[in-house]
């Protein structure tokens, strides 16, 4: 192997690594909810290509509102799974749907739209 070769290919090695670390390593930041007066959890999410946040932290035990404005007119956003809460929801385009739930105890829950292709997790402490 020449020095090009050799040059090329731990270049190539470092490019794969840096991909392997992004998918599974880089955490996205958790966006902590905001606490009304009367006690609900509040998190503005934007959907437009994905859950902006979407990772979400949230305390167990007290209402949570999460107010999912959706900025596209993809199909693919249009429905919304919160499978662990029962939750299935059409989101219109360009308009904000509340969904509503009272999470009862700590643990790591996904939503995602009705493909599964979008993804966001609630983390309930
Ligand atoms: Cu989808």
């Amino acid at each position: 192997m020449d020095s090009v070769a050799l040059f090329v290919t731990i270049v190539g090695l470092a490019l794969a690594g840096l991909v392997l670390w992004y998918f599974f390593f880089s955490s996205r930041p958790a966006v902590a909810a905001q606490s009304t007066s009367g006690g609900v959890q509040q998190v503005d999410i934007t959907v437009k290509g994905g859950y902006s946040p979407s990772v979400i932290e949230v305390t167990h035990g007290r209402p949570v509102q999460l107010n999912f404005y959706r900025d596209e007119e993809n199909s693919c956003s249009e429905e919304l799974l919160m499978p662990d809460f029962n939750v299935r929801r059409d989101l219109p385009a360009f308009q904000t749907t509340l969904v509503e739930l009272l999470p009862q105890q700590p643990g790591r829950f996904e939503f995602t739209c009705g493909m599964g292709m979008l993804r966001g997790s609630l983390v309930v402490k």
